[in-house]
């Protein structure tokens, strides 16, 4: 075979996606990586407060200051929410050598990080709901892929232990998911691969009918041109995205999309990192138009 005709795995995961909206790339954390995201996951789950509580899911992380603990209910689905605050860990799985180039490939090199957390179906959770994850935007369908998400396996993912379902296809229909839901088909993978698909594919994780959690880390995308579900340069303080590498900064909002978009005085928010300071304070001062 020719060099030029030679696929590459990017460009084989990429079509996949494209064609029916997921791919699964093997090998992403090795053994001991899986280990090392368990323990400290685990430790996360039981030393972070709860900060929302519904009827299927409890979210862990930082409380904020006077914020009363949620009654926390019957729940079967445990998220660690904006995992970039706890550690050089989580700072590589946004900028993976082996997910990235897919992503990008989706949705361009000027993608954004949407958000990044756990996703761990308790034993004798029940499936969530069947969804996409761009169901929020009000745009026709089908339409260009608006996020990409991966979902790093943490234990082998089986039908049994509610391995993610997705229905192959589904990023190219016009209809939302809506009861009667198709049951989909279950992702089997070993721990340390991940899937990655398409926002608009339906899926949904399955019920748990193991003993056993099944964990798992999602860092998901949007294209640049949309605005993040988490709003990292507000919630990841300065000191701590300084020492990031330049492209996880970029990913977390401090570059620009088309050359344009997002900046500050012309230049990209990640001008501005070197001080804790707003840029223009200090010529906003004497002006008066500050309070106090
Ligand atoms: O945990 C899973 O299997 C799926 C997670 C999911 O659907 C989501 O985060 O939107």
């Amino acid at each position: 075979m020719l060099a030029a005709e030679r696929v590459t795995d990017t460009e084989r995961h990429v079509a996949e996606i494209t064609e029916r909206g997921y791919t699964v790339v093997d090998g992403v954390l090795a053994q001991e990586e899986v280990e090392e995201f368990l323990g400290d996951t685990r430790r996360l789950q039981r030393e972070l407060p709860t900060v929302i509580a519904n009827s299927t899911t409890v979210v862990k992380g930082f409380r904020r200051k006077g914020q009363t603990a949620p009654e926390v209910v019957d729940h079967d689905w445990v998220r660690i929410d904006n995992l970039l605050l706890h550690g050089e860990r989580y700072e590589r799985l946004p900028v993976h050598p082996r997910l990235l180039p897919v992503v990008e490939g989706v949705l361009g090199r000027d993608c954004l990080l949407s958000w990044c957390m756990t996703s761990n179906q308790l034993p004798g959770a029940v499936a969530q709901r069947m969804h996409c994850d761009d169901e929020m935007y009000p745009l026709p369908r089908p339409h260009q892929p608006l996020l990409c998400n991966a979902l790093i396996a943490l234990c082998d993912f089986t039908d049994e232990n509610g391995g993610t379902r997705v229905v192959p296809g589904s990023h190219r229909w016009r209809e939302m998911p809506e009861a009667p839901y198709p049951d989909g088909e279950p992702i089997e993978m070993p721990a340390g691969s991940a899937l990655v698909w398409n926002g608009a594919l339906w899926h949904t994780a399955g019920a748990n009918r193991s003993s056993q959690e099944r964990p798992a880390l999602t860092v998901n995308f949007c294209a640049g041109f949309l605005r993040q579900q988490v709003n990292q340069q507000l919630s990841i303080p300065r000191a701590l995205v300084r020492r990031f590498p330049a492209r996880l900064q970029e990913l977390i909002g401090y570059g620009l999309f088309a050359k344009k978009m997002g900046r500050i005085d012309w230049r990209p928010p990640g001008a501005y990192l070197d001080s804790e300071e707003h840029p223009f304070l200090e010529m906003l001062r004497p002006s008066g138009r500050l309070p106090g």
